[in-house]
């Protein structure tokens, strides 16, 4: 198929942690299996990540890294859009236009919203609360026909298609609105210590919970040879075997298996043995990408020119809606 009949996929993720193996699994993996057949346009949502607190220095050096990550799991800069939220001023401009065709009502209902604030209740920011109105900029500045979103995200689609509707019942057809890509091989990863509460690269009260990426691997190891399990030792996916079942899960999402084949494969084993398999599963499928990006992170040159390129080509689509919106709304441009 050429070029230009692909359809237009967006994502973005948030330099707010290094990514975990739920970032990895859930969507990362997934971005780099969609970028033969669709054109890819893939953000590092710097933007979004202020909505909670950061180090400078820190959200600088993880931006940085999150976008090295990208390549060195596969996602070619060539191929796709690269881009940091941040270099592209329209995100910020559009998101004024739609703040203002988005009602408190809509924004109050959002459970994230609700999560994150009871999670920084020291910090219930403005941004926090009309995170979902940047988010609905970041697509529709692109055309995006596809997003690929998990559970959590899908509240945040429902809102951003609706403020397309709206944009468009007044001034025309502005905005392509966009659909859910429901990937066809998904995971939802839980927390190794927490099996009911996903696992989140933000973590920071218990490390054993989390795997990131980056991580030592044989630390990575030992963090799936401790995750919590049950007394019955009988390897099975059950709700009432949250740990492991989160174990399947993640052998499953690694191996490209479904989480009942890789059930059949673990009958009669014993919970010492397929925690094992299951970190060198994890272990094989990371080793690869560290090295990569270890590589990779060494040409400062390089990465900074793939921030450089992507900037230019994402402004270039961007401004062209973004001007097309000032238009309409009455700005004189
Ligand atoms: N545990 C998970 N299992 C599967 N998918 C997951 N995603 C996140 N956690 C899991 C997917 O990762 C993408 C990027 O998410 P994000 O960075 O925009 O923010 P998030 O969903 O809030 O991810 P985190 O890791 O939990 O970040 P923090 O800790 O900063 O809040 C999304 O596609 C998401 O579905």
């Amino acid at each position: 198929m050429s070029e230009e009949n692909k359809k237009i996929i967006y994502s973005a993720m948030q330099p707010s942690g290094i990514p975990s193996l739920g970032n990895y699994l859930g969507a990362l993996k997934n971005w780099k299996n969609l970028q033969n057949e669709y054109n890819c346009i893939y953000a590092i949502a710097n933007m979004h990540a202020i909505t909670v607190r950061q180090d400078p220095t820190e959200l600088r050096k993880k931006t940085r890294d999150l976008l090295t990550l990208f390549m060195a799991i596969g996602i070619d800069p060539e191929k796709n859009i690269l881009y940091v939220q941040s270099d592209v001023k329209a995100h910020a401009e559009l998101a004024w236009v739609l703040n203002c065709f988005t009602y408190m009502g809509e924004l109050s209902r959002m459970t994230q919203f609700k999560d994150k604030s009871a999670k920084h209740a020291d910090n219930i920011n403005a941004g926090l609360f009309t995170y979902p109105v940047l988010m609905a900029a970041d697509i529709l500045l692109y055309n995006a026909d596809l997003v690929p979103v998990g559970e959590d995200q899908r509240q945040h689609l429902e809102i951003t298609r609706d403020i397309a509707e709206r944009f468009n019942n007044i001034y025309g057809d502005v905005f392509t609105v966009p659909d859910g890509y429901i990937p066809k091989v998904g995971a939802r990863i839980m927390g190794l210590q927490e099996p009911e509460r996903k696992m989140s690269k933000s973590e920071s009260d218990n490390d054993n919970n989390v795997i990131y990426m980056l991580d030592d691997l044989g630390r990575a190891a030992n963090k799936i040879k401790r995750a919590v399990t049950d007394s019955d030792n009988e390897v099975r996916l059950s709700p009432d075997k949250p740990g492991i079942s989160n174990l399947l899960n993640i052998y499953a999402a690694v191996t490209g298996k479904s989480a009942e084949e890789a059930e059949g494969e673990f009958v009669g084993c014993g919970y010492g043995e397929f925690k094992k398999c299951v970190a060198d599963a994890v272990i094989e499928e990371l080793r690869p990408i560290q090295e990569r990006f270890k590589e990779l992170s060494s040409d400062k040159a390089y990465i900074d020119k793939v921030i450089k390129d992507g900037a230019e080509k994402a402004a270039y689509i961007a401004n062209k809606t973004l001007r097309k919106v000032q238009r309409k709304v009455g700005f004189p441009v």
